[in-house]
């Protein structure tokens, strides 16, 4: 009898910091993959204590205030230990590798769901919160920077939704909002994975995806990098990356606030 187990969403980062066919090719079917230490024991304690510090001088202004998640966004631009993290070339690689083309920050989140927040962020998309236009298809690389277990507030996925690009935005509050939107999505089976701190999963900006609420005693820390397509262009809609930013609508989201200095 043939069997499916969480493996074939799962992979390891070679010597030469690229991952195995097979994952770019699951990733390119099901929209998300799990990388196995992606980051290294001192790497992760160097990032955590960072984000840890962070955050607590910075908790106050978390754009969400409902309790899913205290959520800082582009710490890159004002932490210097997060910039590097933000801007890690292994995370890039692995990300264009993934994506089969060339990238660039979008933004980068700190995405902290506080001990016994027991609160779900419901199912959403991505994508649809964006003023993109003209680009293929974004990334994002959420970070572990400690151990997420489900209990802890780990993702869960819904394989192969990287097609569904016609929604609108939904709201990541309300558990029925994507499934009221296209009711099919509820029956595709879901993937949860768990994360060892220095692992990390990468989602489409279109594959719909949820995470648990956390119901332990330790903070779930992790910190998202989230690239897009090298040619994106502003669709002259809001949102808080791109608001002060004076653009009009059909400029290329490139320069200093959008950087790929892996390249
Ligand atoms: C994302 O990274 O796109 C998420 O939705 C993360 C949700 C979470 O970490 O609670």
């Amino acid at each position: 009898m043939a069997t499916t187990t969480n493996e074939q969403y799962v992979g390891d980062v070679g010597a030469d910091g690229r991952v195995p066919e097979e994952l770019v090719a699951a990733y390119r079917e099901h929209g998300f993959v799990r990388v196995r230490g992606v980051l290294g024991p001192g790497e992760v304690e160097r990032f955590r204590a960072s984000a840890e510090e962070f955050l607590a001088a910075h908790r106050a202004e978390s754009l969400e205030k409902q309790g899913v998640f205290s959520q800082l966004v582009n710490v890159w631009q004002r932490d210097r230990t997060l910039r590097e993290l933000t801007l890690h070339p292994r995370l890039a690689r692995i990300a264009e590798q993934l994506a089969g083309f060339p990238l660039r920050l979008w933004h980068d989140q700190m995405l902290v769901k506080e001990p016994h927040n027991n609160a779900a962020t419901e199912f959403h998309q991505d994508r649809p919160y964006w003023p993109h236009t003209g680009d293929r298809l974004p990334l994002s690389a959420w970070i572990a920077l400690v151990d997420v277990p489900p209990e802890r507030g780990c993702m869960t996925f819904l394989p192969g939704t990287q097609d569904r690009t016609g929604l609108r935005p939904q709201d990541l509050h309300h558990e029925e909002d994507l499934f009221e939107m296209d009711p099919s999505l509820r029956w595709i089976p879901r993937v949860t994975l768990p994360l060892r701190a220095g692992d990390c999963t990468f989602h489409s900006g279109y594959t719909g995806h949820m995470a648990l609420p956390n119901r332990t005693d330790q903070a779930r820390l992790a910190h998202v990098t989230i690239y897009m397509d090298e040619e994106t262009r502003y669709d002259g809609g809001g949102h808080v990356v791109t608001d002060p930013l004076g653009l009009a609508a059909g400029d290329r989201l490139d320069g200093d606030a959008f950087p790929r200095p892996w390249a």
